[in-house]
């Protein structure tokens, strides 16, 4: 409990009044007289620390670091599966007759020469059947990934279109150039294949043959007139400069002036 400094100063003024009377036994009773305030008390002690207060709530995350420093290469990785063995390379031309050597030694009475080169002949024939395997296997992934893509085949040929539209001599070149030549049917299983594509596109192509060449004999990009023919009714009608063919989306062909722009199908 705290007391202003003047009250204290007060009580203990009254304090020793009242015990230097008692020590007086001389002193006659007289009335109290207030003396002056004394002077303030000096300031109490500094209080004891508080209890520790609660955890304060986690600060902001930290800003995003600055990017580090490219890591070391890499190692080198592990070597790859072997790739399939090669095609068995053509027949070499036979060589030049040796000038007959010394006489060889007796022969035997077994025929071990002619054994041995047998067994030779049958391991060759062997490796060629496994080459031959190999090969059929190969082709077949290829074959199924150009029909997946936009082909069709008939017999040996395959029949694929880049999707582009061009006149007769682009076309053309652009089959040339991936080692191909326009669509040429040489029959109707060919060109059944050609029409699946144009069908599939919507779009009509130019075949391989023209009139370019003479007026009125169409002939295959070798040049030999054509041994095939598929035409519309009504056709060829040589209608102004129609020296190109186009197949129609029933399959059956008119002669076509060459400027146009077709579905470029070629056969490799
Ligand atoms: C157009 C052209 C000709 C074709 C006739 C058929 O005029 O495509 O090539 O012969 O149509 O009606
Ligand atoms: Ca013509
Ligand atoms: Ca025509």
């Amino acid at each position: 409990m705290h007391f202003p400094a003047q009250i204290i100063s007060f009580i203990a003024a009254l304090f020793i009044m009242l015990f230097t009377g008692t020590l007086s036994d001389t002193s006659p009773v007289c009335s109290v007289i207030q003396g002056l305030p004394g002077l303030n008390g000096r300031d109490g002690r500094d209080g004891i620390n508080g209890l520790k207060g609660d955890q304060g709530p986690p600060g902001e995350p930290g800003k995003q670091g600055i990017k580090g420093s490219n890591g070391a290469p890499g190692k080198q990785g592990p070597q790859g599966i072997p790739g399939s063995s090669g095609l068995p390379g053509q027949k070499g031309e036979r060589g030049n007759t040796g000038a007959s050597g010394p006489p060889g030694p007796e022969g035997k009475n077994c025929d071990c020469a002619a054994k041995s080169g047998l067994t030779d002949l049958q391991d060759r024939v062997s490796s060629m059947e496994d080459a031959l395997k190999q090969l059929q296997l190969s082709i077949s992934a290829k074959t199924k990934a150009l029909l997946y893509a936009r082909g069709a085949t008939a017999g040996e040929k395959v029949f694929v279109t880049s999707g582009k539209e061009l006149p007769y001599d682009e076309s053309k070149a652009d089959c040339q150039k991936a080692g191909g030549q326009l669509a040429s049917p040489k029959n109707s299983e060919e060109n059944n294949a050609i029409l699946s594509i144009a069908q599939y596109y919507n779009l009509s192509p130019f075949l391989g043959i023209t009139d370019i060449q003479t007026e009125g004999t169409f002939r295959y990009p070798d040049g030999k007139p054509i041994t095939y023919l598929n035409w519309n009714l009504g056709e060829p009608n040589q209608k102004g400069e129609e020296d190109c063919v186009e197949m129609k989306l029933n399959g059956g062909w008119n002669d076509q002036g060459c400027q146009g722009k077709r579905l470029n199908i070629c056969e490799f």
